[in-house]
């Protein structure tokens, strides 16, 4: 594979961590087809990479992701197919990619763009981070998930608050509310997000893909269904040779060495 396989996004490797950066700087990373085609593409890539261990999403330039690209749209787009065929698979393919996803938050997120940061499973954001849904400022609803995870996170009145851009989302009330994990200032943005991601690369990951699961069950199970599943993954998570080496570590009195397997 040639070192840079795409052209909207610049992928880069070190160990087992995979970065994507949205890199359509000149429209503050909105996403066009091109870029969605390719989002998609590279998660799925990630999820086949045995050697990718956590996945983190940024920007490049001033801003995250600025949501659909609005220039040249017209009433005749076709939302729906759009919908279903780009933005929900792209969305589908990080909750479900059996490795943690990381949003690196550096600028300005706005509509679909703050649905892409708050599918991943972490969110840090730099201090000057915000999050506008934009959604209604152009006469849409919320797309990509945005409301589920609203919902879910914060409730429908807070939801409904956020959504009718009644004050403006910046880091440090996101990360109040519980929607980003970590608010830091800009310039450490990078080495924060290097940090943590090469520590969820260096953890269990099977056993992570399967917490990842059982979340995404867990939110629409009833308590036996989750219970149900909880005892079925465990299975699995418990014939990894990382459970064996963290049971081995405990008994050394050492610190685990997971491998991923
Ligand atoms: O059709 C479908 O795909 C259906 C799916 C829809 C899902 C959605 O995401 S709908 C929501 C779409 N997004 C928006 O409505 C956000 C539009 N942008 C903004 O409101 C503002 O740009 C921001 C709040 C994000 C940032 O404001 P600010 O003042 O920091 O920057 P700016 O000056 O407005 O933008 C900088 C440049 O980025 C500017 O280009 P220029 O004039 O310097 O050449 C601007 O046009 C461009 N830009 C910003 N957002 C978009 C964009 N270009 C294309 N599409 C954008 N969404």
């Amino acid at each position: 594979m040639p070192d840079q396989p795409y052209e909207t996004l610049l992928h880069e490797q070190d160990g087992g961590v995979a970065t994507l950066t949205l890199n359509r700087p000149d429209a503050l990373n909105a996403l066009n087809r091109q870029l969605r085609h390719e989002l998609l593409m590279a998660v799925n890539a990630a999820r086949r990479d045995g050697a990718t261990r956590a996945l983190v999403i940024t920007g490049a330039g001033r801003g995250f992701c600025a949501g659909a690209d609005l220039r040249g749209a017209t009433a005749e787009r076709q939302f729906r197919h759009v919908l279903s065929t780009e933005y929900n698979p792209l969305i589908e393919a990080i909750r479900s990619l059996p490795k943690p996803v990381i949003a690196s938050v550096n600028g300005v997120a706005a509509g679909a763009g703050v649905s892409l940061a708050l599918a991943a499973d972490i969110v840090v954001a730099a201090e000057d981070a915000r999050f506008v849904p934009a959604f209604n400022r152009i006469g849409l609803v919320p797309d990509s998930g945005l409301t589920r995870t609203l919902v879910r996170a914060l409730g429908r009145h807070r939801a409904f608050e956020i959504l009718m851009g009644e004050r403006q989302l910046g880091a440090e009330e996101a990360q109040r509310i519980g929607l980003v994990a970590a608010v830091v200032p800009a310039d450490r943005l990078a080495a924060a997000t290097r940090e943590l991601a090469q520590r969820l690369a260096s953890g269990p990951t099977r056993g992570i893909g399967l917490t990842k699961r059982l979340l995404n069950t867990a939110e629409n199970a009833s308590l036996g269904d989750s219970l149900a599943t909880e005892a079925a993954l465990q299975e699995l998570a418990g014939r990894t040779e990382d459970h064996a080496e963290g049971v081995a570590a405990f008994a050394e009195k050492r610190d685990p060495r997971f491998s991923g397997r």
